[in-house]
Protein backbone atom coordinates (compact mmCIF):
# COMPACT_ATOMS: atom_id res chain seq x y z
CA UNK A 1 0.00 0.00 0.00
CA UNK A 2 2.59 2.56 0.65
CA UNK A 3 4.47 1.70 -2.57
CA UNK A 4 5.65 4.00 -5.03
CA UNK A 5 3.90 1.91 -7.67
CA UNK A 6 0.56 2.28 -5.84
CA UNK A 7 -2.14 2.83 -8.64
CA UNK A 8 -5.09 4.93 -6.80
CA UNK A 9 -7.12 3.92 -9.90
CA UNK A 10 -8.12 1.22 -12.03
CA UNK A 11 -7.26 1.24 -15.46
CA UNK A 12 -4.94 2.58 -17.88
CA UNK A 13 -4.22 5.50 -16.50
CA UNK A 14 -2.66 8.79 -17.46
CA UNK A 15 -5.43 8.49 -20.52
CA UNK A 16 -4.33 8.66 -22.98
CA UNK A 17 -1.33 7.41 -22.06
CA UNK A 18 1.97 8.94 -20.67
CA UNK A 19 3.23 9.03 -24.33
CA UNK A 20 0.77 11.93 -25.19
CA UNK A 21 1.67 13.74 -22.57
CA UNK A 22 5.56 13.79 -22.96
CA UNK A 23 4.83 15.15 -26.19
CA UNK A 24 3.08 17.97 -25.27
CA UNK A 25 5.54 18.58 -22.87
CA UNK A 26 8.03 18.54 -25.26
CA UNK A 27 5.64 21.07 -27.03
CA UNK A 28 4.99 23.84 -24.63
CA UNK A 29 8.22 23.42 -23.30
CA UNK A 30 9.84 24.75 -26.75
CA UNK A 31 7.55 27.46 -27.44
CA UNK A 32 8.44 28.36 -23.55
CA UNK A 33 12.29 27.95 -24.35
CA UNK A 34 11.82 30.74 -27.11
CA UNK A 35 10.44 33.19 -24.59
CA UNK A 36 13.17 31.98 -21.66
CA UNK A 37 10.03 31.39 -19.45
CA UNK A 38 8.98 28.79 -17.21
CA UNK A 39 5.40 27.72 -16.44
CA UNK A 40 3.11 27.04 -13.77
CA UNK A 41 -0.36 25.71 -13.81
CA UNK A 42 -2.34 24.73 -10.89
CA UNK A 43 -4.62 21.72 -10.98
CA UNK A 44 -7.65 23.57 -9.33
CA UNK A 45 -9.44 23.05 -5.91
CA UNK A 46 -12.44 21.39 -4.80
CA UNK A 47 -15.50 23.53 -4.81
CA UNK A 48 -17.91 23.72 -1.90
CA UNK A 49 -21.53 22.49 -3.37
CA UNK A 50 -23.42 23.04 0.78
CA UNK A 51 -22.10 22.85 3.01
CA UNK A 52 -19.27 20.58 3.72
CA UNK A 53 -20.17 18.60 0.24
CA UNK A 54 -18.05 18.86 -3.06
CA UNK A 55 -18.89 18.52 -6.42
CA UNK A 56 -16.87 16.44 -8.04
CA UNK A 57 -13.34 17.39 -8.46
CA UNK A 58 -12.48 18.21 -12.33
CA UNK A 59 -9.11 19.58 -12.80
CA UNK A 60 -7.94 22.85 -14.59
CA UNK A 61 -7.98 22.23 -18.25
CA UNK A 62 -4.52 23.35 -18.81
CA UNK A 63 -3.07 21.94 -16.19
CA UNK A 64 -4.61 18.47 -17.03
CA UNK A 65 -3.89 18.50 -21.04
CA UNK A 66 -0.25 19.30 -19.72
CA UNK A 67 -0.14 16.27 -17.68
CA UNK A 68 -3.34 14.13 -17.29
CA UNK A 69 -2.81 14.48 -13.25
CA UNK A 70 -6.39 15.15 -11.47
CA UNK A 71 -4.98 16.26 -8.25
CA UNK A 72 -7.13 19.27 -6.51
CA UNK A 73 -4.17 21.40 -5.03
CA UNK A 74 -1.32 20.29 -7.35
CA UNK A 75 1.54 22.88 -8.88
CA UNK A 76 3.39 21.52 -11.74
CA UNK A 77 6.18 22.90 -13.26
CA UNK A 78 7.71 23.28 -16.83
CA UNK A 79 11.36 24.46 -16.92
CA UNK A 80 12.66 24.04 -20.30
CA UNK A 81 16.48 23.51 -19.95
CA UNK A 82 19.78 25.06 -22.44
CA UNK A 83 19.97 21.66 -23.74
CA UNK A 84 17.08 21.21 -25.72
CA UNK A 85 15.36 19.46 -23.15
CA UNK A 86 12.95 20.07 -20.23
CA UNK A 87 11.80 19.70 -16.51
CA UNK A 88 8.37 18.49 -15.28
CA UNK A 89 8.57 19.33 -11.65
CA UNK A 90 5.40 18.45 -9.60
CA UNK A 91 4.07 19.42 -5.54
CA UNK A 92 1.34 17.09 -4.90
CA UNK A 93 -0.82 16.06 -1.81
CA UNK A 94 1.71 13.40 0.39
CA UNK A 95 0.25 10.05 0.77
CA UNK A 96 -2.00 9.71 4.28
CA UNK A 97 -3.23 6.90 4.97
CA UNK A 98 -6.17 8.12 7.67
CA UNK A 99 -7.11 11.06 4.96
CA UNK A 100 -6.91 8.17 2.45
CA UNK A 101 -9.35 6.29 3.85
CA UNK A 102 -11.88 9.16 4.03
CA UNK A 103 -11.41 11.71 0.41
CA UNK A 104 -9.97 8.95 -1.52
CA UNK A 105 -6.48 7.60 -2.99
CA UNK A 106 -3.70 9.83 -3.50
CA UNK A 107 -0.82 9.27 -5.51
CA UNK A 108 2.02 10.79 -3.51
CA UNK A 109 4.79 12.87 -5.34
CA UNK A 110 6.46 8.85 -5.50
CA UNK A 111 3.19 7.67 -7.63
CA UNK A 112 3.94 11.48 -10.04
CA UNK A 113 7.45 10.32 -10.46
CA UNK A 114 6.64 6.60 -11.32
CA UNK A 115 3.19 7.28 -13.45
CA UNK A 116 3.14 10.65 -15.07
CA UNK A 117 6.99 11.19 -15.67
CA UNK A 118 7.86 14.11 -13.36
CA UNK A 119 11.70 14.45 -13.23
CA UNK A 120 10.98 15.71 -9.78
CA UNK A 121 8.19 16.03 -7.32
CA UNK A 122 7.47 17.19 -3.67
CA UNK A 123 4.83 16.94 -1.18
CA UNK A 124 2.35 20.79 -1.66
CA UNK A 125 4.18 21.69 1.57
CA UNK A 126 7.15 21.95 0.23
CA UNK A 127 5.95 24.46 -2.94
CA UNK A 128 7.05 27.77 -1.28
CA UNK A 129 10.59 26.62 -0.25
CA UNK A 130 11.37 25.32 -3.82
CA UNK A 131 9.32 27.36 -6.32
CA UNK A 132 12.15 30.15 -5.90
CA UNK A 133 14.90 27.97 -6.93
CA UNK A 134 12.93 26.60 -10.11
CA UNK A 135 11.69 30.15 -11.25
CA UNK A 136 15.39 31.41 -11.14
CA UNK A 137 17.17 32.95 -13.75
CA UNK A 138 14.29 32.78 -16.29
CA UNK A 139 13.31 35.87 -18.00
CA UNK A 140 9.37 35.27 -17.94
CA UNK A 141 7.20 33.34 -15.88
CA UNK A 142 3.43 31.95 -17.52
CA UNK A 143 0.96 30.91 -15.47
CA UNK A 144 -3.00 31.08 -15.80
CA UNK A 145 -3.37 34.86 -14.63
CA UNK A 146 -5.91 35.90 -12.38
CA UNK A 147 -7.69 32.04 -12.70
CA UNK A 148 -6.44 30.80 -9.54
CA UNK A 149 -5.95 33.24 -6.51
CA UNK A 150 -4.16 31.07 -4.97
CA UNK A 151 -1.22 30.22 -7.61
CA UNK A 152 -0.95 33.85 -8.22
CA UNK A 153 -0.12 34.15 -4.68
CA UNK A 154 2.38 31.54 -4.37
CA UNK A 155 4.31 33.01 -7.61
CA UNK A 156 4.69 36.14 -6.25
CA UNK A 157 6.00 34.84 -3.25
CA UNK A 158 8.41 33.36 -5.02
CA UNK A 159 9.35 36.16 -7.38
CA UNK A 160 9.38 38.26 -3.88
CA UNK A 161 11.58 35.92 -2.28
CA UNK A 162 14.03 35.99 -5.39
CA UNK A 163 14.05 39.64 -5.71
CA UNK A 164 15.13 39.85 -1.85
CA UNK A 165 18.16 37.73 -2.82
CA UNK A 166 19.15 39.40 -6.04
CA UNK A 167 22.16 41.13 -4.86
CA UNK A 168 23.53 37.59 -3.44
CA UNK A 169 23.60 36.33 -7.31
CA UNK A 170 20.07 35.29 -8.39
CA UNK A 171 17.63 36.79 -11.23
CA UNK A 172 14.43 36.81 -10.30
CA UNK A 173 12.10 36.31 -13.35
CA UNK A 174 10.96 40.06 -15.00
CA UNK A 175 8.03 39.37 -16.90
CA UNK A 176 4.46 37.33 -16.02
CA UNK A 177 2.91 36.07 -19.15
CA UNK A 178 -0.20 34.71 -19.38
CA UNK A 179 -0.67 31.03 -19.80
CA UNK A 180 -3.72 30.57 -21.26
CA UNK A 181 -2.99 32.45 -24.16
CA UNK A 182 0.28 30.56 -24.51
CA UNK A 183 -1.79 26.96 -23.73
CA UNK A 184 -4.53 28.22 -25.78
CA UNK A 185 -2.81 28.47 -28.94
CA UNK A 186 -1.17 24.73 -28.54
CA UNK A 187 -5.23 23.16 -27.49
CA UNK A 188 -6.31 25.18 -30.84
CA UNK A 189 -4.79 22.12 -32.91
CA UNK A 190 -5.59 19.20 -32.03
CA UNK A 191 -2.55 16.48 -31.43
CA UNK A 192 -3.65 12.95 -31.92
CA UNK A 193 -4.46 12.01 -28.56
CA UNK A 194 -6.48 15.06 -28.03
CA UNK A 195 -7.99 14.09 -31.62
CA UNK A 196 -8.67 10.77 -30.22
CA UNK A 197 -10.18 11.72 -26.99
CA UNK A 198 -12.79 14.06 -28.83
CA UNK A 199 -13.57 11.43 -31.06
CA UNK A 200 -14.58 9.49 -28.35
CA UNK A 201 -16.64 11.93 -26.66
CA UNK A 202 -18.70 12.92 -29.70
CA UNK A 203 -19.71 8.82 -30.68
CA UNK A 204 -20.70 8.60 -26.89
CA UNK A 205 -22.66 11.47 -27.33
CA UNK A 206 -23.88 10.34 -30.22
CA UNK A 207 -25.30 7.58 -28.53
CA UNK A 208 -26.68 9.38 -25.67
CA UNK A 209 -28.92 11.34 -28.39
CA UNK A 210 -29.70 8.19 -30.13
CA UNK A 211 -31.01 6.41 -26.74
CA UNK A 212 -32.96 9.28 -26.58
CA UNK A 213 -34.27 9.47 -29.78
CA UNK A 214 -35.73 6.11 -29.28
CA UNK A 215 -36.90 6.14 -25.64
CA UNK A 216 -39.09 9.71 -25.50
CA UNK A 217 -42.45 9.20 -25.48
CA UNK A 218 -45.61 12.09 -24.79
CA UNK A 219 -46.20 11.72 -21.45
CA UNK A 220 -42.51 11.61 -19.90
CA UNK A 221 -40.58 13.91 -18.21
CA UNK A 222 -37.63 15.92 -19.42
CA UNK A 223 -35.69 14.61 -16.58
CA UNK A 224 -35.93 11.34 -17.16
CA UNK A 225 -34.46 12.14 -21.03
CA UNK A 226 -31.70 13.70 -18.95
CA UNK A 227 -31.60 10.57 -16.90
CA UNK A 228 -31.26 8.50 -19.89
CA UNK A 229 -28.71 10.29 -22.28
CA UNK A 230 -26.39 10.57 -18.93
CA UNK A 231 -26.92 7.09 -18.25
CA UNK A 232 -25.66 6.22 -21.84
CA UNK A 233 -22.64 8.65 -21.03
CA UNK A 234 -21.61 7.01 -17.82
CA UNK A 235 -22.50 3.15 -18.92
CA UNK A 236 -19.96 4.07 -21.38
CA UNK A 237 -16.80 4.89 -19.55
CA UNK A 238 -17.40 9.05 -19.91
CA UNK A 239 -16.68 10.76 -16.59
CA UNK A 240 -20.18 12.40 -17.41
CA UNK A 241 -21.55 15.45 -19.37
CA UNK A 242 -19.28 18.47 -20.11
CA UNK A 243 -21.50 20.90 -19.34
CA UNK A 244 -25.38 20.97 -18.01
CA UNK A 245 -27.82 19.07 -20.33
CA UNK A 246 -30.44 21.14 -21.96
CA UNK A 247 -33.34 18.55 -22.38
CA UNK A 248 -36.30 21.70 -22.86
CA UNK A 249 -40.10 20.86 -24.84
CA UNK A 250 -41.74 22.45 -26.60
CA UNK A 251 -41.44 26.18 -25.30
CA UNK A 252 -38.43 25.47 -22.84
CA UNK A 253 -36.68 25.06 -26.35
CA UNK A 254 -36.87 28.93 -26.92
CA UNK A 255 -34.38 29.23 -23.64
CA UNK A 256 -30.64 29.28 -24.55
CA UNK A 257 -29.53 27.63 -21.58
CA UNK A 258 -32.77 25.89 -20.41
CA UNK A 259 -31.57 22.99 -17.72
CA UNK A 260 -34.57 22.97 -15.17
CA UNK A 261 -35.18 20.27 -17.69
CA UNK A 262 -38.57 19.41 -15.21
CA UNK A 263 -41.59 19.35 -17.49
CA UNK A 264 -43.41 16.85 -19.19
CA UNK A 265 -42.85 15.98 -22.80
CA UNK A 266 -46.35 17.41 -24.40
CA UNK A 267 -47.46 14.99 -27.56
CA UNK A 268 -47.32 17.71 -30.59
CA UNK A 269 -44.18 19.13 -28.94
CA UNK A 270 -40.06 19.58 -30.64
CA UNK A 271 -37.77 18.24 -28.25
CA UNK A 272 -34.47 20.27 -28.37
CA UNK A 273 -31.61 18.39 -26.85
CA UNK A 274 -28.15 20.03 -26.20
CA UNK A 275 -26.26 17.39 -24.36
CA UNK A 276 -22.34 16.34 -24.51
CA UNK A 277 -20.19 13.45 -23.09
CA UNK A 278 -16.70 13.95 -21.34
CA UNK A 279 -14.03 11.60 -22.30
CA UNK A 280 -10.27 12.92 -21.10
CA UNK A 281 -11.46 15.93 -20.31
CA UNK A 282 -12.64 16.78 -23.59
CA UNK A 283 -16.24 17.46 -24.15
CA UNK A 284 -18.88 16.64 -27.23
CA UNK A 285 -21.59 18.71 -28.13
CA UNK A 286 -24.49 18.05 -30.16
CA UNK A 287 -27.71 19.03 -30.49
CA UNK A 288 -30.95 17.74 -31.91
CA UNK A 289 -34.25 18.87 -32.02
CA UNK A 290 -37.49 16.63 -33.02
CA UNK A 291 -40.88 15.70 -32.52
CA UNK A 292 -42.03 13.68 -29.31
CA UNK A 293 -44.34 11.69 -30.72
CA UNK A 294 -42.56 11.08 -34.18
CA UNK A 295 -43.72 13.38 -36.42
CA UNK A 296 -43.56 16.87 -37.09
CA UNK A 297 -46.23 19.30 -37.72
CA UNK A 298 -46.09 21.01 -41.39
CA UNK A 299 -45.14 24.21 -39.58
CA UNK A 300 -42.49 22.34 -37.10
CA UNK A 301 -41.09 20.66 -40.18
CA UNK A 302 -41.02 24.24 -42.26
CA UNK A 303 -39.16 25.74 -39.58
CA UNK A 304 -36.87 22.58 -38.77
CA UNK A 305 -35.87 22.56 -42.79
CA UNK A 306 -34.45 26.28 -42.48
CA UNK A 307 -32.35 25.56 -39.68
CA UNK A 308 -31.40 22.33 -41.08
CA UNK A 309 -30.59 23.87 -44.49
CA UNK A 310 -28.06 26.71 -42.27
CA UNK A 311 -26.24 24.21 -40.94
CA UNK A 312 -25.53 22.21 -43.87
CA UNK A 313 -24.80 25.37 -45.88
CA UNK A 314 -22.29 26.72 -42.84
CA UNK A 315 -20.49 23.20 -42.58
CA UNK A 316 -19.88 23.43 -46.29
CA UNK A 317 -17.42 26.72 -46.09
CA UNK A 318 -15.68 24.52 -42.71
CA UNK A 319 -12.55 23.77 -44.95
CA UNK A 320 -9.05 25.34 -44.48
CA UNK A 321 -8.64 29.09 -45.30
CA UNK A 322 -12.48 29.81 -44.24
CA UNK A 323 -13.15 31.57 -40.90
CA UNK A 324 -16.47 31.42 -38.22
CA UNK A 325 -17.56 34.54 -39.01
CA UNK A 326 -18.03 33.41 -42.84
CA UNK A 327 -20.05 30.48 -41.33
CA UNK A 328 -22.21 32.74 -38.95
CA UNK A 329 -22.93 34.92 -42.21
CA UNK A 330 -23.48 32.11 -44.35
CA UNK A 331 -26.36 30.63 -41.75
CA UNK A 332 -27.86 34.01 -40.97
CA UNK A 333 -28.18 34.19 -44.84
CA UNK A 334 -30.45 30.78 -44.66
CA UNK A 335 -32.13 31.76 -42.07
CA UNK A 336 -33.18 35.01 -42.84
CA UNK A 337 -34.51 33.74 -45.88
CA UNK A 338 -36.40 31.29 -44.17
CA UNK A 339 -37.91 33.95 -41.88
CA UNK A 340 -39.08 35.77 -44.92
CA UNK A 341 -40.66 33.08 -46.45
CA UNK A 342 -42.39 31.30 -43.43
CA UNK A 343 -43.48 34.93 -42.35
CA UNK A 344 -42.74 34.94 -39.65
CA UNK A 345 -41.27 38.55 -39.66
CA UNK A 346 -43.18 40.31 -42.76
CA UNK A 347 -40.32 42.08 -44.18
CA UNK A 348 -37.95 40.40 -47.02
CA UNK A 349 -34.62 38.63 -46.19
CA UNK A 350 -32.84 41.33 -47.08
CA UNK A 351 -34.44 43.86 -44.66
CA UNK A 352 -34.39 41.40 -41.87
CA UNK A 353 -30.66 40.81 -42.81
CA UNK A 354 -29.97 44.66 -43.02
CA UNK A 355 -31.97 45.94 -40.07
CA UNK A 356 -30.59 42.67 -38.20
CA UNK A 357 -34.54 41.53 -37.62
CA UNK A 358 -33.18 38.28 -37.21
CA UNK A 359 -32.66 39.08 -33.37
CA UNK A 360 -35.74 38.07 -32.82
CA UNK A 361 -35.67 34.64 -33.60
CA UNK A 362 -31.86 33.89 -33.03
CA UNK A 363 -29.57 35.75 -30.66
CA UNK A 364 -26.74 33.83 -30.97
CA UNK A 365 -23.44 33.01 -32.52
CA UNK A 366 -22.93 30.19 -34.74
CA UNK A 367 -19.89 28.51 -33.95
CA UNK A 368 -17.03 27.86 -30.95
CA UNK A 369 -13.91 26.06 -30.39
CA UNK A 370 -14.46 22.79 -29.45
CA UNK A 371 -11.70 20.48 -27.00
CA UNK A 372 -11.09 19.79 -23.73
CA UNK A 373 -13.64 22.75 -22.78
CA UNK A 374 -16.67 22.65 -24.40
CA UNK A 375 -15.76 26.59 -25.18
CA UNK A 376 -12.92 25.20 -25.88
CA UNK A 377 -9.51 27.78 -25.73
CA UNK A 378 -7.69 29.44 -29.13
CA UNK A 379 -7.99 32.99 -30.16
CA UNK A 380 -10.84 33.61 -32.42
CA UNK A 381 -9.07 36.46 -34.43
CA UNK A 382 -5.48 36.82 -35.19
CA UNK A 383 -4.46 40.33 -36.10
CA UNK A 384 -8.23 41.90 -36.09
CA UNK A 385 -8.88 39.89 -38.36
CA UNK A 386 -11.29 36.35 -37.95
CA UNK A 387 -8.93 33.18 -37.52
CA UNK A 388 -8.39 31.21 -41.03
CA UNK A 389 -9.63 27.37 -40.24
CA UNK A 390 -6.68 24.97 -39.83
CA UNK A 391 -6.54 21.30 -40.08
CA UNK A 392 -7.15 20.29 -37.04
CA UNK A 393 -9.04 22.87 -35.58
CA UNK A 394 -12.48 21.43 -34.04
CA UNK A 395 -15.46 23.76 -34.07
CA UNK A 396 -19.43 23.61 -33.86
CA UNK A 397 -21.93 24.35 -35.90
CA UNK A 398 -25.01 25.27 -34.64
CA UNK A 399 -27.79 27.27 -36.28
CA UNK A 400 -31.27 27.56 -34.61
CA UNK A 401 -34.75 29.54 -34.64
CA UNK A 402 -36.31 30.20 -31.57
CA UNK A 403 -40.37 31.15 -31.58
CA UNK A 404 -41.32 31.82 -27.96
CA UNK A 405 -44.68 30.66 -26.91
CA UNK A 406 -46.10 34.13 -26.54
CA UNK A 407 -44.68 35.75 -30.05
CA UNK A 408 -47.10 37.69 -31.77
CA UNK A 409 -47.59 38.04 -35.51
CA UNK A 410 -46.54 34.83 -36.02
CA UNK A 411 -48.27 32.02 -37.62
CA UNK A 412 -50.22 29.93 -34.31
CA UNK A 413 -47.77 26.81 -35.39
CA UNK A 414 -44.68 28.30 -35.58
CA UNK A 415 -44.94 29.45 -31.85
CA UNK A 416 -43.54 27.16 -28.58
CA UNK A 417 -40.46 26.39 -31.02
CA UNK A 418 -37.22 26.17 -30.40
CA UNK A 419 -35.14 24.38 -32.94
CA UNK A 420 -31.16 23.91 -33.27
CA UNK A 421 -28.98 21.40 -34.99
CA UNK A 422 -25.66 22.18 -33.67
CA UNK A 423 -22.90 19.74 -35.52
CA UNK A 424 -19.05 19.16 -34.73
CA UNK A 425 -16.14 19.80 -37.26
CA UNK A 426 -12.88 19.05 -37.25
CA UNK A 427 -11.19 20.63 -40.00
CA UNK A 428 -8.64 18.79 -42.13
CA UNK A 429 -6.13 19.48 -45.31
CA UNK A 430 -8.61 19.13 -47.69
CA UNK A 431 -11.99 19.98 -45.83
CA UNK A 432 -14.04 18.53 -43.04
CA UNK A 433 -15.06 15.77 -41.26
CA UNK A 434 -18.22 15.75 -39.16
CA UNK A 435 -17.50 14.02 -36.24
CA UNK A 436 -21.02 13.91 -34.95
CA UNK A 437 -22.32 12.17 -38.06
CA UNK A 438 -23.96 9.28 -36.15
CA UNK A 439 -26.81 11.12 -35.17
CA UNK A 440 -29.19 11.43 -37.89
CA UNK A 441 -30.59 15.30 -38.48
CA UNK A 442 -32.94 14.94 -41.89
CA UNK A 443 -36.06 14.81 -41.14
CA UNK A 444 -37.15 11.04 -42.58
CA UNK A 445 -34.39 9.67 -40.79
CA UNK A 446 -35.46 11.13 -37.48
CA UNK A 447 -38.69 10.43 -37.86
CA UNK A 448 -37.83 6.95 -38.50
CA UNK A 449 -36.05 5.67 -35.71
CA UNK A 450 -38.16 7.54 -33.45
CA UNK A 451 -41.58 5.83 -35.25
CA UNK A 452 -39.70 2.32 -35.13
CA UNK A 453 -39.01 2.84 -31.63
CA UNK A 454 -42.85 3.71 -30.91
CA UNK A 455 -44.18 0.53 -33.00
MN1 LIG B 1 -22.26 24.32 -28.65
Amino acid sequence: MSDATHDPRPGPWPSPSLEAYLERRSRVAASLRERDAALVLYGGELRTRANDTEFRFRPDSDFHYLCGLEEPGAVVVLLPEGDGGHRFVAFVRPRDREIEVWSGRRLGPEGVVERFGADEAHPLAELDAQLPRLLDGYDTVFLPLGRWPALDAAVHRALTSLRRHNRTGESPPRHLGNAEDLLGEERIVKDAASLASLRQAVDITAEGHLAAMRAARPGMHEYQIEALIEYEFRRRGSSGPGYGSIVGSGDNATILHYVDNRSPLGDGEVLLIDAGAEWDYHSGDITRSWPVNGRFTPEQRDAYEVVLAANLAGIELAKPGSNIDAIHERCLDVLCEGMASLKLIPESAETIRERKLYRKFYMHRTSHWLGVDVHDAGRYTLGGEPRAFAPGHVLTVEPGLYIAADTEDVPEGFCGLGIRVEDDILITADGHEVLSAKVPKRVDAMEAIIGEAHR
